[in-house]
């Protein structure tokens, strides 16, 4: 079912919970190809989010900054190709929301362990901010921070869990927003994990 969070942004709970072992497996091939690992931010802390992409173009830092680039700039080679069934699920989860020609040409994969957590920031590294972002949570379930437009403002919590898609477009698109240090746990398809997928026009 599709609950409104505010405008522009708009939770489908469970919309993919029935594919999760399939998506699951996409996943870990893409992370077969291009392991998860921890970055180093430009600040010079190691994040407790660990991260794979795949597509055209992935989210890097390095000394310079957050960027997308064409290639991973710890192996120097291309991303892995996104799977065509992530493709059409982030398209249709965007349509649904009321964004009729959402391309993603950029995949973000965040692999939570416990204690990893994400602290409020906005996404406005990408090109056009009128293009959302679909992202898909699978496996343990983690609180998200919903913010306003400036990092003081009050947050909303959200429990994010296995299965669910939000499109975050319109205004939302630069809200603050975060998630919780994740609570350790045994899930049946992800084990002690949570991922996150998201789904990005960046160019
Ligand atoms: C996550 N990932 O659960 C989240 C899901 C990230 C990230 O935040 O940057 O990798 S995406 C949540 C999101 C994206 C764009 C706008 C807003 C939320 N928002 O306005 O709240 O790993
Ligand atoms: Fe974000």
């Amino acid at each position: 079912w599709s609950e409104p969070l505010a405008e522009g942004a708009v939770i489908l709970r469970r919309l993919v919970r029935d594919e999760g072992a399939e998506l699951l497996a996409l996943v870990l091939d893409v992370a077969a190809q291009n392991p998860f690992h921890h970055r180093i931010t430009p600040g010079g802390h190691r994040m407790s989010v660990a991260m794979t992409n795949c597509g055209d173009l992935g989210w890097s830092t390095d000394a310079r900054g957050y960027q997308y680039t064409e290639q991973d700039q710890a192996t120097g080679r291309h991303w892995p190709p996104m799977p065509p069934r992530f493709r059409q699920l982030a398209t249709a989860a965007a349509a649904q929301a009321g964004f009729a020609d959402f391309q993603p040409d950029a995949c973000l994969i965040n692999r939570y362990e416990p204690g990893a957590k994400l602290t409020l920031h906005q996404d406005k590294d990408e090109k056009d901010l009128r293009q959302p972002i679909v992202s898909v949570s699978l496996g343990l379930p983690a609180v998200f921070q919903f913010g306003g437009f400036e990092r003081g403002d009050a947050t909303q919590r959200v429990l994010l869990e296995h299965g669910d898609v939000v499109v975050w477009g319109g205004p939302s698109r630069l809200r603050f927003h975060g998630i919780l240090p994740l609570k350790a746990g045994v899930h049946p398809l992800a084990g002690a994990y949570r991922y996150n997928i998201t789904f990005r026009r960046a160019h």
